[in-house]
Formats: structure tokens, C-alpha cells, sequence
């Protein structure tokens, strides 16, 4: 039997020790979950809602529990802890609403009849990784269940606690056995199962881009459906005619927040070379003024990162010879700390600017004009998201067209809203999550033509 050792990285002690699932385990939960799938899709589509809604009511009702479960798990401020079980509950009230939704169309035809279905995959897999670890696995399980597919689930190896307490909670409130089991375990070994076991019939990654194009490789051979979400490297562009002030303001937020360990990251801060030394200027006391310290208390707004392993990677962009523009804070003490850290580098190709830092640690750049901004924006292989600071429309819209990311936002950060589509461009992802069509990326559609 693998154990694994859960350690709390504000403080670097064991919270509690687990036992991982073996590949004879999983194997035997993706059997289980494709025996429970003839009876979940056959569950009439008003009680697959409800069963939906108590499970959302179930999370609303321990929601500090499981907060209190990530800050002590993963580091995360005890502010961002309760809104990402926020929205798990949120993301199941909007799944809850689709068993009901799930329409097809009648598509007129000469003889007869014609209907479409949005047929249920079968068994669904997702696999998570240790960032977010509640919210990326709702995105995945509540449109999967509200579209009738059965899930399995692994957590990362560092973060697994929140997820197991939803699989009891989703049990608590009704849903069947074997319809979602949450399999903490180690990716090689269960999330290389739900890659190669024929009976799952779509994998859900989040993760990076290096094994997201593993699994899409493993994927192909049985032709297996995917949905990738991956790195990113975005931009935040701010044009001289911006509110400078608000953009140097909430800056540290759009890289920072997470301790920079969020795909959204806006990694990279272009501005326009007419406002670069003023807006630095600005953005100096903004980054000093991040409260970065223990994740459990209610000011705080930056916790630790994940690991010393992760800590020791962050560290490694920042080089002797890496111009330092500023840094802000961290505490002493035991800890995985890395203090916001503002970087201005030499040259396009510098490591900072191409590759994903996934922690505080940010570059700011020069352009000269609008095509300049786009150009450089766009000069990476990924493309999930970004902002944009204008006080132009046209300018805004033009740029938002131009840059290619999937999420942007215009004159702030968000990223991020159950409502709306998520994933990314180029080697950020493959297919969107969340949105309206969230139920479509966990169904096929089926033509039946019916003679008359
Ligand atoms: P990874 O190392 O890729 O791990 C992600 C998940 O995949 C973990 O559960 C991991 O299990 C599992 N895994 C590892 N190797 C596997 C394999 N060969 N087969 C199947 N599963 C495997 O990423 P990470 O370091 O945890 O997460 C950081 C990355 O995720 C960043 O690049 C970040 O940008 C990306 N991310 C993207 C998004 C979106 S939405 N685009 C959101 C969050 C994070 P173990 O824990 O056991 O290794």
C-alpha cells in the first residue's frame, strides 16, 4: 500500500496521512461507475436536477468546512477558500438546471421525421491539479452528472482533502453509489487508468501544457474525447490613455492572487512606453502593499506557494543577473514563501517571458503602439487569457479581436464566471468549459430519422 503525506504549506507541517488508490482500485471504481451509468442516465431529467440542487445545498452547508480544508491543504487565503467552494455550489446549481435543458432539434426532412439527442459519454474522468483544486473539479463533475454521465475523479497528489469531502458530500445527499468517486492517487498511476481503460469515454485534464499533450496522445488511440486546459502566459496590456492609476492599483491581483499559481495569471505586463516609467511608478507601492502572510487569517491576501519543490522552480526564473525592478513582502519562519517579485527583462526570449512562472513573479514590458501591444501578446504559444486598459472602445474591442486567448477582460481581471465559456487558444487547451454549452462537451448527438 503508497501513502502519501498531505503537509500544510503555510507551515510545513502533516495534516494527515492517505492512502493512494492502486491501478487495480481504479480499474475497479471505473467498473463500478460504468454499471451505475445505465440506472443514472435512465433517472428521470427533474430528480437528476434535484439530486443536483441538494448536493450544491450539501456544499453551501459545509462551505467554511472545506474553506478551512484548502487553507490548511493548499495555502490558499481564507477569502479565495470560500469563494471557490462557493463556486462548486454555484456550479452545481447551474448544472442543476441542465438534465431539463438538454434540448435537440427537429430538422425539417421530405418522408418523415428528423431529431437530434444529446446522448450521455459514459463514464467521465477527471483529472485535477493542485491550483485550484475545488473549483477546476466542479467545472468537470456538475455538467458530466447533469448530463448523465457517471465520473471518476483524482485530485493532485498535494491537494486532495476538499475533493474527497465532495464525494462524501455528493453521497450525503443522495447521489447514487458509484455515480462519482473522487480516487486520490498518484497520476501516473490512476490518471494513466482513466487514459488507457476502454471504458472511460472522455478525459477532463487540467494541468500542464507537458502532460495535457501525454494524455492527448494516450487519448488518441482509443479515440477518446478530451478537454484540455492548460498553461498560459498572459498579457496585461495598459495603453497610455488608461486610468493608470486603477490599472497599476489592481495589477498585483491579476498575477498575483494565488501567489501566482493560477493559469489566468497575467504573467506578463505590457505598457505603453509613453506611461512605462510613470506607470512603474505606480504599480511600486501597490506591490509592496500585497499582504502576504498566514492564509488563515481574514487580511491576508497572498498565502505560500504549494511545495518547496514548486518553490525552488519559481526561484529559478529569478537569476543573479535578472534585473529586479521591486519585490513586495513575505514573512519569516517555516513556510513556502516567494514575495511578489517585479521583473524587467533584457530581451523577448528571456525564460520569464516565454515560459509559465506559476508563481509571483511578474516581467513588465515596453510597446510602442496598438499593433506593437497585439504583436507582443501574442508572442507565445499559449493563449488563455489576458486584460486590456483603455479608455477607448474601438481600441478595446480592436485588441480584444486581435489578441488570441479565450478569456479577456477589458479594464479588469475577471476570468472566471460559471455562465460563461472558459479554455484556451493555441497550446492553453483544446475545447471550452463551463458557459452555456457546458452539457455539450458531455454528450454526443444522435440524427434519428423516423419514416412517416
Ligand atoms: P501537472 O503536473 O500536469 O498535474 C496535473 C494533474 O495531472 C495532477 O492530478 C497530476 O497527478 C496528474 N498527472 C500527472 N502526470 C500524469 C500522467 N502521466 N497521466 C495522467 N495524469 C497525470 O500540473 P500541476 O503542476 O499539478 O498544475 C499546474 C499546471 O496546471 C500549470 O501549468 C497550470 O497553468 C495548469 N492549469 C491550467 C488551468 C486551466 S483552466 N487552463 C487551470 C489550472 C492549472 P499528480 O498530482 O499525482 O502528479
Amino acid at each position: 500500500m503508497t501513502t502519501t503525506q498531505v503537509v500544510n504549506p503555510a507551515t510545513e507541517q502533516v495534516v494527515t496521512t492517505l492512502e493512494l488508490v492502486s491501478a487495480a482500485e481504479t480499474d475497479a471504481a471505473i467498473e463500478r461507475a460504468q454499471r451505475a451509468g445505465a440506472d443514472w442516465r435512465a433517472v428521470a431529467p427533474g430528480d437528476r436536477a434535484r439530486l443536483l440542487r441538494r448536493f450544491a445545498e450539501a456544499v453551501d452547508a459545509n462551505l467554511e468546512q472545506l474553506a478551512q480544508l484548502e487553507v490548511a491543504n493548499a495555502g490558499h487565503t481564507i477569502g479565495n477558500a470560500r469563494w471557490e467552494a462557493g463556486n462548486v455550489r454555484d456550479v452545481l446549481h447551474f448544472a442543476a438546471g441542465i438534465p431539463e435543458r438538454l434540448l435537440g432539434n427537429q430538422i425539417p426532412v421530405a418522408g418523415g421525421v428528423d431529431i437530434t439527442f444529446h446522448e450521455p459519454l459514459g463514464v467521465v474522468a477527471v483529472i485535477v491539479p493542485w491550483n485550484f483544486p475545488m473549483p477546476i473539479a466542479a467545472w468537470g463533475f456538475g455538467p458530466a452528472l447533469a448530463a448523465g454521465n457517471t465520473v471518476v475523479l483524482k485530485p493532485a497528489e498535494l491537494t486532495p482533502l476538499t475533493a474527497i469531502r465532495l464525494g462524501e458530500l455528493a453521497l450525503e445527499a443522495g447521489v447514487p453509489e458509484g455515480v462519482f468517486q473522487v480516487l486520490p492517487g498518484k497520476g501516473s498511476v490512476v490518471g494513466q487508468r482513466f487514459v488507457t481503460h476502454p471504458a472511460v469515454r472522455k478525459v477532463v485534464f487540467t494541468g500542464s501544457t507537458e502532460v495535457g499533450k501525454e494524455i492527448m496522445a494516450g487519448c488518441a488511440r482509443q479515440v477518446k474525447r478530451v478537454t484540455l486546459e492548460l498553461g498560459g502566459k498572459s498579457a496585461n496590456i495598459i495603453f497610455a490613455d488608461a486610468d493608470l492609476e486603477r490599472a497599476a492599483a489592481t495589477a498585483p491581483y491579476g498575477v498575483f492572487d494565488n501567489a501566482g499559481q493560477d493559469c489566468c495569471a497575467r504573467s506578463r505586463i505590457l505598457v505603453q512606453r509613453s506611461v512605462f516609467d510613470r506607470f512603474l511608478e505606480l504599480l511600486e507601492p501597490a506591490v509592496r502593499g500585497v499582504r502576504v502572510g498566514d492564509p488563515a487569517a481574514e487580511s491576508t491576501e497572498m498565502g505560500p506557494l504549494i511545495s518547496a519543490a514548486h518553490r525552488a522552480r519559481v526561484a529559478s526564473f529569478v537569476e543573479p543577473s535578472t534585473k529586479v525592478a521591486f519585490t513586495g513582502t513575505q514573512p519569516d519562519g517555516p513556510g513556502f514563501w516567494y514575495p511578489p517579485t517585479v521583473v524587467l527583462p533584457d530581451a523577448p526570449s528571456d525564460r520569464v517571458l516565454t515560459e509559465e512562472v506559476f508563481g509571483p513573479v511578474v516581467a513588465v514590458v515596453p510597446f510602442e503602439d496598438e499593433a506593437d501591444a497585439v504583436r507582443i501578446a501574442n508572442d507565445t504559444e499559449y493563449g488563455l487569457s489576458g486584460s486590456i486598459w483603455t479608455n477607448d472602445v474601438g481600441r478595446a474591442l480592436r485588441v480584444s479581436r486581435g489578441v488570441e486567448a479565450g478569456n479577456l477582460s477589458v479594464n479588469s481581471h475577471s476570468s472566471v464566471r460559471y455562465w460563461t465559456p472558459f479554455g484556451g487558444f493555441k497550446q492553453s487547451g483544446l475545447g471550452r468549459e463551463l458557459g452555456p454549452d457546458a452539457a455539450l462537451a458531455f454528450t454526443e448527438t444522435k440524427n434519428v430519422f423516423i419514416a412517416t
